[in-house]
């Protein structure tokens, strides 16, 4: 099976029909895969090489500058965190840069929506706010924010501000409390060239200083986004390739950042007389991976779909456009478009792809690069006219939203004066076992989805509570696990009575959604945030909390940071897949056990999923029991 999501199997049909390639196909195409590689054991940082090392006794035990096995897998992982870090904070530094243009009257289109997230994050990151006008403010913010991307002093503002002390102290004990995010970064591409640290130990050290920095960048870019687009509030829709209309102009909006789609959401309402002139019935948005996350938490946006099967909506003939900015848009978008006659649309100058359409999205001009690119979607769609659509009949009720900010207010109607004591008090209890955010992407090599579905069923059985961010929380989208139906299918008692009583509480009539989906991937610092207050309340360190990360269908390298952060936060993080550190025993044992006695957290790796539920529920069941709470 190549995907779970049955809307999925019938597009890929079709494109099997159509002689369409796709991800599936150039994966089988790259068959066998290279067992170095897999293994991390290959170095092309410099000129000599590309070197290899044998992880068996049957070739060189060292690159030819004498690089071991240990050097090379070291270095090659943290220079995935450097890169996966450079992305999120990219993203993180683009909106703050938005703050700052739109504080200096320079980007019209972009007020501040959000006045009390401003406010709050003002209060947190120590500002002076009392009195201070929005405006005002919102420059101080604009600045604070860019000042942790530049080498300073003291360790940066975002990250011990947001964790627990007892974080700050561990992170300063081990050396990893980063000073700047840009200069992390610069600094792990350094240590990591030719004839540099040499030392697989100092090198993850290194990475997870590094981590530390993308955890930063991801809690900017969730608190900048909010201050400038609003913080997300419980939100009802839909997801799957269902959700496109053959009579409408359909428009997805794929990649991360939310500074262009949240113009376009804007803009798409002041257009629809124009899309009907062209004979449409309107303007029918959709979302696909974090980009479609951002406008479904703040909009309601339905996805349409997410990451291995972005190609997919396309075959259904339907989609008129896609309108990309950065991160995860497969090149290979193109070529399928070339079949479809759908118009790619590339926005970001320092992301573009051979043969899309390029419109070059400026802050400044938001409101007219948005109806620029909303009319090339109204001509494609008059030139599909007449074309055979087929649309996929799957979709799935979803219901989003779910901030620190909207959980936190669901919860203050069970106690207003103390929100937090229900969750407390039924972790206390045992109602809640625990709590595991799943996060990350879709990976060909795994069946899409299925890692997802099978994990949140065995948890909630066990009365886990469950909360998602990114592909993986569309993945829960698109097969109906963001429902309060859910609840009934697969929580176990403890679990459900407490949704119930939660949903209740808010007129609801019925429970909560079975996963709680918090954001984009940069949006796992809200349950970081979560995390926190619990931790905060109950006097106690993040790395003692029942908590559990897991990331059972990672792919980018921005996974691989945030896998790494949650461990320094000090959570059992499980990985679906092997990732590529096997070549070094080393490595391989700091990260899953040596690590523990550090940070607090480790890794697991274990493809099984059924197997991957058990053992994230023993590693819940052993902080329970540091906590003297009951098994
Ligand atoms: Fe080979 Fe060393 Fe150069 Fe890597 S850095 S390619 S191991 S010589
Ligand atoms: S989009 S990083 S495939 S979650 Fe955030 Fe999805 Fe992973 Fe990209």
């Amino acid at each position: 099976m190549q995907s779970a999501d049955p809307a999925v199997r019938e597009m890929l049909d079709e494109a099997r029909r159509r002689g369409v390639e796709t991800v599936w196909d150039r994966y089988a195409a790259q068959l066998p895969q290279c067992g170095f590689g897999e293994l991390g054991v290959c170095c092309r940082n410099c000129m000599q090489g590309p070197c290899r090392v044998s992880p068996f006794d049957d070739g060189p035990a060292r690159g030819v500058c004498g690089a071991t096995a240990d050097t090379m897998v070291a270095r090659n992982l943290v220079r995935a965190i450097a890169a996966g870090t450079a992305a999120h904070s990219g993203h993180a530094k683009h909106l703050a840069h938005t703050l700052k243009k739109s504080v200096q009257g320079k980007a019209p289109d972009y007020p501040v929506r959000d006045e009390a997230k401003l406010r709050a994050v003002a209060a947190r990151q120590g500002l002076e706010a009392d009195g201070v006008p929005a405006a005002e403010l919102a420059a101080r913010m604009a600045e604070a924010a860019l000042a942790n991307f530049s080498e300073g002093e003291e360790p940066l503002a975002w990250t011990t501000a947001t964790v627990t002390a007892g974080r700050v102290q561990a992170w300063e004990k081990l050396g990893v409390l980063p000073v700047g995010i840009d200069s992390i970064i610069s600094e792990i591409m350094h240590r990591t060239h030719l004839g540099v640290d040499a030392d697989a130990v100092n090198l993850l050290l290194g990475g997870v200083a590094c981590a530390v920095a993308d955890y930063t960048g991801c809690h900017l870019g969730t608190d900048l986004a909010d201050i400038l687009f609003g913080t997300p509030q419980p939100v009802v829709s839909e997801a799957n390739m269902g959700v496109l209309k053959a009579d409408q102009v359909n428009i997805a909006l794929h990649g991360h950042n939310p500074v262009l789609s949240e113009v376009i959401v804007q803009v798409a309402r002041q257009m629809e007389d124009e899309a009907k002139a062209a004979g449409a019935a309107g303007i029918n948005l959709v979302g696909v991976c974090c980009t479609g996350n951002e406008v479904l938490m703040r909009h309601g946006i339905p996805p349409a779909t997410h990451s291995i099967s972005q190609e997919l909506p396309m075959l259904t003939g339907a989609l008129d456009a896609m309108v990309v900015d950065y991160q995860c848009v497969y090149p290979s978008l193109v070529g399928v478009a070339e079949c479809t006659g759908t118009k790619i649309i590339t926005t970001m100058g320092m992301a573009r792809i051979t043969g899309a359409t390029h419109v070059d999205f400026e802050e400044e001009n938001a409101a007219a690069g948005a109806r620029q690119i909303i009319r090339l979607a109204i001509e494609a769609f008059g030139a599909r006219r007449g074309r055979p659509v087929q649309i996929p009949q799957y979709k799935s009720q979803v219901v989003a939203g779910f901030s620190v900010e909207a959980i936190v207010a669901a919860l203050s109607k069970l106690d207003a004066a103390d929100p937090l004591k229900p969750v407390i008090d039924n972790i206390v209890a045992g109602n809640i076992q625990g709590v595991c955010l799943f996060a990350g992407c879709n990976n060909v090599k795994v069946p899409q989805d299925e890692n997802y579905l099978v994990m949140a069923r065995e948890l909630a059985a066990r009365d886990v509570l469950l909360l998602a961010t990114g592909c993986g929380a569309g993945a829960y989208a698109r097969h109906g696990y963001l429902t309060p139906e859910a609840v009934g299918e697969y929580a176990g008692p403890g679990l459900k009575a407490v949704l119930t009583a939660v949903g209740e509480a808010n007129g609801l009539g019925g429970p909560l959604p079975l996963v709680l989906h918090m954001g984009s991937c940069v949006d796992n610092s809200r349950a970081v945030d979560l995390a926190v207050a619990v931790a905060n309340r109950l006097g106690v360190d993040t790395a003692q909390l029942p908590v559990v990360a897991s990331a059972p269908e990672f792919k980018t390298e921005k996974a691989v940071a945030i896998g790494t952060w949650a461990v320094a936060c000090g959570l059992p993080t499980h990985l679906g897949l092997v990732p590529p550190v096997l070549g070094s025993a080393t490595v391989t044992g700091l990260l899953t056990g040596g690590i523990k006695d550090l940070l607090g957290g480790y890794f697991i790796v274990e493809t099984d999923p059924v197997k991957a539920a058990e053992k994230l529920f023993a590693a819940i069941q052993e902080r329970r029991r540091g906590l003297n709470l009951a098994t």
